[in-house]
């Protein structure tokens, strides 16, 4: 056995969802529960176990939290078994009720799988298996994804594990699962694709969990499988592992943990902020995974297709939105002028809904939430509604009251965001919202097709870059000590990178009650440079690509008057480091995309002053995560 002291951080994360099971001799129940509960920061909008006792399946799931499931198990479940798995579902594919949930059984009732991640061809892989006479109960890719596996099963005449194997084989997407044969009642198939899975390992006993805090009191023996890999987990042989696509056999590899649970659920990091700061890269992927499709040179939205001439024959767009959002719907103003040519309004929603707007029938009103709970945006949408405009929401949380109330619209799949001060649901709206402009401007023609091909390659290359910039984290710790007693910061962009200054800004006052403002850097002179003297910290976006030349003479303008400059500026530049005193690398991208890559040391920044300060990032003062009150 390989022994190695390590943290695992898993910064690979992409959908969330929870996935635990337990296949031993000790009742599986409380352990599937426990460890439930554990994984519940995954996702939180229902629950369910699948037990098996021996001789019958049992199946248990709600829509809400992992104590509701409890509180139904303890009049549904009243058997006892030595095999189990449970899930707590972060919904991506039809809304968060109880035949949603997971686990999903097979037409036959004799396969139970529990799935973290997203099938993209579910549609045609389900609109098959129904000519081959399946049914389907959910709205979910899950239970496409076990009567494949049921299918396969038949077809072939090949055991579980096999199944699942040539099943997989035929899926495009993400997944971690664990299924369960009650023919077979011995094993547990594990698989995974760019979702987590460990495998526990116990004295004649195993654990499956998306991360090994259900586990940990258990045993610190784990396998974390990697990308591609199958693992059946039999209770009287070896664990198999193969690989999924070439059917080689892989060497497990067993680690011996040194991790505590909160090291687990946060990744290793020291807060969820942190984590979520980090997470960039991959939700954004998330986002445009299956709608942006480069080789085909299509944008496929079904919200936008389906409502395409309620777009292009519309007056205007207005986007209502509040906070963070309001600052992504400001950028989004740049890109749908800028590429689609379509007038566009940004309204914070609380004063939208009382000010007695004109809103025709020929309006499209954008709504941004990330929680899809926002009182006054939902306020707003339903006003927008009533007199007749078409609504597209724009959300994280699948099945939220205003994903409800939209007529059509977007999800960003960034998961869960648990830290107060929003961050990947910031580049996740964006990268929506850009979507949304680039297959808007293809249709009206008011990009040419090598443009479109640019804008899409570039954004497919924005995970990267966003990596590139997490890099001067270390760099930006230290600027955040010689800057953390400021008592006022200024943060100055221009054009795309002006709703950035303002989201900087309010990162700060955020986390760290510094009090902090965001100015289009040209506005500075009519009013804001009478607040800078040599304890003036200003945050100044001077990325290449742009308004570059007139940025760097409000630099010099600032450095006049001895305010301490903090340049963010394109790999390279030498102009902006002459002058500033702290220059913050970021790659070079399209200007139209810079806000993904600017918006990164801003969070950082603020992230550690915050932490310096002895703030409580996740939860700061006075706020609440989604605000439902007007
Ligand atoms: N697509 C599945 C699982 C979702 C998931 O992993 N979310 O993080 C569903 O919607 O149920």
């Amino acid at each position: 056995m390989l022994v190695l002291f390590i943290l695992h951080t898993n910064t690979k994360n992409k959908f969330m969802c929870g996935i635990v099971g337990y296949i031993g001799q000790r009742e599986a129940y409380p352990i599937v529960i426990e460890g439930l509960k554990r994984l519940e920061y995954r996702g939180y909008d229902s629950a369910g176990i699948a037990l098996y006792d021996g001789t019958n399946l049992k199946v248990c799931k709600t829509k809400g939290k992992v104590s509701d499931l409890e509180k139904r198990s303890e009049e549904e479940i009243t058997t006892i078994g030595n095999i189990g798995i449970g899930h707590t579902r972060w919904a991506t594919h039809g809304v968060p009720n109880d035949v949603n949930s997971h686990p999903h059984v097979s037409n036959s009732g004799n396969l139970v799988i529990i799935h973290n991640g997203i099938i993209e061809n579910y549609e045609s892989l389900k609109k098959e298996l129904i000519t081959r006479g399946y049914s389907f109960k959910s709205e979910t890719d899950t239970e496409v994804l076990i009567n494949l596996i049921e299918d396969v099963q038949k077809q072939e005449g090949v055991k579980l594990g096999k199944a699942v194997q040539i099943a997989l084989n035929q899926v495009i997407g993400a997944y971690a699962i664990a299924v369960f044969d009650k023919n077979r009642p011995d094993e547990v198939v594990v698989a995974r694709l760019g979702s987590p899975l460990a495998i526990g390992i116990g004295e004649n006993e195993f654990f499956i969990a998306s991360d090994a805090s259900p586990f940990l009191e258990y045993t610190k023996n784990a396998i974390y499988l990697e990308d591609e890999e199958l693992a059946i987990i039999h209770l009287n042989k070896e664990i198999k592992i193969r690989k999924i696509q070439d059917d080689s056999l892989v060497d497990p590899y067993i680690q011996e943990l040194q991790i505590n649970l909160e090291q687990i659920e946060k990744n290793g990091f020291d807060h969820f902020m942190l984590k979520e700061i980090h997470e960039q890269p991959k939700a954004i992927t998330d986002t445009y995974r299956g709608r942006l499709l480069r080789n085909e040179a299509i944008i496929k939205m079904a919200g936008v297709e389906d409502n395409m001439k309620k777009f292009l024959n519309a007056n205007r767009i207005i986007i209502v939105a509040c906070g963070t959002s309001w600052h992504a719907g400001l950028v989004a103003e740049y890109i749908f002028e800028d590429l689609a040519r379509i007038p566009v309004e940004v309204e914070y929603a609380s004063e939208f809904r009382y000010r007695n707007p004109i809103i025709t029938e020929k309006d499209v009103v954008i709504a941004i939430s990330q929680s899809g709970e926002t009182a006054d945006t939902l306020a707003a949408i339903k006003l927008a509604k009533s007199k007749g405009a078409f609504v597209f929401g724009v959300c994280n949380v699948v099945g939220s009251s205003i994903a409800r109330e939209s007529d059509a619209g977007a999800y960003t799949h960034a998961g869960p965001e648990i830290g107060v001060a929003s961050t990947k649901a910031f580049t996740t709206q964006i990268t929506v919202l850009t979507l949304i402009a680039l297959r808007l401007a293809r249709a009206k023609g008011t990009i040419s097709s090598s443009d479109f091909r640019t804008h899409m390659l570039e954004l497919e290359l924005i995970p990267k870059k966003v990596e590139q910039a997490l890099k001067s984290d270390k760099l930006i710790a230290e600027i955040a000590d010689i800057y953390k007693n400021s008592r006022n910061c200024l943060y100055l962009g221009r054009g795309y990178n002006f709703p950035v200054a303002l989201e900087g800004a309010l990162k700060l006052k955020e986390i760290s009650y510094i009090h902090a403002e965001g100015y289009p850097a040209a506005e500075m002179k009519h009013g804001p440079i009478a607040l800078i003297d040599e304890n003036m910290p200003i945050v100044v976006i001077a990325t290449k690509k742009g308004h570059y030349e007139k940025v760097v003479s409000n630099i010099q303008e600032i450095k006049s008057r001895k305010g301490k400059i903090i340049g963010i500026v394109t790999e390279g530049d030498e102009q902006v480091r002459a002058l500033a005193d702290h220059v913050i690398e970021v790659p070079e991208t399209l200007e139209s995309l810079s806000p993904l890559i600017t918006t990164i040391p801003l969070q950082l920044l603020s992230y550690h002053i915050a932490v310096l300060l002895g703030k409580n990032v996740d939860q700061p003062r006075n706020l609440a995560k989604s605000v439902t009150v007007e």
